[in-house]
């Protein structure tokens, strides 16, 4: 279940604390994308996940979700995404609150569909960087060498790379995934037509496309196109 995945090469991120019509919903499960995302960084509640995981249970493809908060954690997903940040200025949100999670709930946690995600979180003005208070300001290698702390010493089978709502560094996210032998490369922010698709196709394993679905669907759409059929580039 977990090797999922290892196949995705682009995933569109829902929010459930935005609001999108049926129709929309259709057109993105529809799109040929590798899977639905589901995660947000504020307003995230069980009642808002539940009823946006059952509108994507509708259509064939998998379904995940990214826990940031313990009460809006729903069964019913294909996997669960754990987001550890490794950039983070308080380690609570690299491991505290995840045992505290599982000092409560451990007898209840499907291990087996478990994934968790070194984040490295590259824009300071981002929801996600304010509330965890990342050290975004970083050169390219020293993310690498978070990239590669969090492969080697963590085993962390996925970094993701996270610029949310700007486009990132395209030589920063490649010199990350230089970086990385193991571990899969996933990169999300700012990422709005087809051009800025396709740029973080070229250095990344896995695109992730989040804000663009709700104010302009149609470029959202193109998104996918421009990265599958692509394969990452070897420099
Ligand atoms: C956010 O990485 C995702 O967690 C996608 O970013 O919303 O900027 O597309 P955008």
């Amino acid at each position: 279940m977990k090797s999922m995945i290892n196949t995705w090469r682009h995933v569109f991120k829902l929010d459930p604390d935005r609001t999108i019509a049926d129709e929309q919903l259709e057109a993105v499960c529809l799109s040929g994308t590798d899977a639905i995302m589901i995660g947000g960084s504020s307003g995230i509640t069980y009642d808002n996940t539940v009823d946006l995981m059952s509108r994507v249970r509708q259509y064939e493809l998998p379904c995940v979700l990214e826990v940031s908060d313990l009460e809006a954690v729903v069964p019913g997903f294909d996997l669960y995404l754990i987001p550890m940040v490794l950039n983070a200025a308080d380690p609570s949100w690299l491991i505290g609150r995840h045992s505290e999670a599982v000092e409560r709930y451990g007898y209840l946690i499907p291990w087996e569909m478990v994934v968790p995600e070194g984040y490295l979180i590259l824009n300071a003005d981002s929801t996600a960087g304010q509330v965890t208070g990342a050290d975004a300001a970083m050169s390219a290698s020293r993310a690498a060498a978070y990239g590669q702390a969090g492969e080697r010493l963590m085993s962390l089978p996925v970094i993701y790379v996270e610029y949310s709502g700007k486009f990132g560094d395209m030589e920063l996210v490649a010199e990350v995934k230089h970086s990385l032998e193991q571990a899969r490369l996933f990169y999300g922010g700012g990422i709005v037509d087809a051009s800025t698709a396709a740029d973080a196709a070229a250095v990344s394993d896995t695109v992730i496309v989040g804000n663009i679905i709700y104010s302009d669907l149609d470029k959202a759409l193109e998104t996918v196109q421009a990265v599958k059929g692509t394969s990452f580039q070897q420099a």
